[in-house]
């Protein structure tokens, strides 16, 4: 998908926001665009305060222009605007192939309103049929909670894996929170507040790419323009 769709998307999600604002800023390649468009509504006059998800979006908003705020500063946002891997028919999502899934999901909850911005691709039928599930770990217990969350996978009755991100280059991954992540690939997530509640109830794991009813709007990009999912 061309960064033009994305960008069309982003701007979409720009035109709702207003003047005293206090907005959460996504992370990824959709999420850019957004940062981006909005420095340009900033430097033209607008007045909002950005809470950035990663540190990677803290510091492209700084070079825009954008003031920032964190949550222990404001303890609500009126909107976060964010990139999804999967989107389905409910607006659920995964994330977190960017790995700022637990920082993006704490902003999230902390809005009023999420609004997720992204190309058709990422459209699904069902969750987990295409994209494994980023699972955010603590490094503590590693070997342990990875045995864990394979027993889930194994339970969920697919030819189901489960990878320590970055294993394979040598360098595990490490989220702007100091911790791992696994990729675990489910197959089709059948009931994803169920699967949700059974890795939150593994100690190890910090937090899980399950976005469930979080967003009310999704602006996707399509070949033919930028479709409004509600
Ligand atoms: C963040 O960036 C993540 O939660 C998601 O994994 C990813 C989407 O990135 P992109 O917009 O580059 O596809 O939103």
């Amino acid at each position: 998908m061309s960064e033009a769709l994305k960008r069309e998307a982003a701007g979409r999600a720009v035109a709702e926001i207003r003047s005293g604002m206090k907005v959460g800023l996504g992370t990824g390649s959709t999420a850019r665009h957004f940062v981006d468009l909005l420095g340009e509504k900033v430097r033209a006059g607008m007045d909002i305060v950005g809470v950035p998800t990663s540190e990677a979006t803290a510091s492209q908003a700084r070079e825009c222009g954008i003031p920032l705020s964190d949550l222990d500063t404001l303890a609500r946002l009126d909107v976060t605007v964010d990139g999804a891997d999967e989107i389905d028919g409910d607006l659920n999502l995964i994330k977190g192939a960017g790995g700022a899934l637990l920082r993006e999901k704490i902003v999230a909850a902390a809005s009023d309103a999420m609004i997720v911005i992204a190309d058709d691709t990422k459209v699904v039928e069902a969750l987990g049929g295409r994209f494994p599930l980023p699972v955010e770990v603590n490094r503590f217990g590693l070997g342990a909670t990875r045995a864990l969350v394979q027993r889930l996978v194994d339970g969920h009755g697919t030819d189901g894996w489960v990878k320590l991100r970055g294993e394979e280059a040598g360098t595990p991954f490490e989220t702007d929170g100091g911790h791992l992540i696994l990729d675990a690939f489910f197959g089709r997530i059948s009931q994803p507040e169920a699967l949700s509640n059974e890795l939150l109830n593994i100690p190890g794991v910090v937090q899980h790419g399950l976005f469930l009813n979080m967003c009310r709007k999704a602006y996707v990009a399509t070949p033919n323009g930028v479709e409004t999912l509600l």
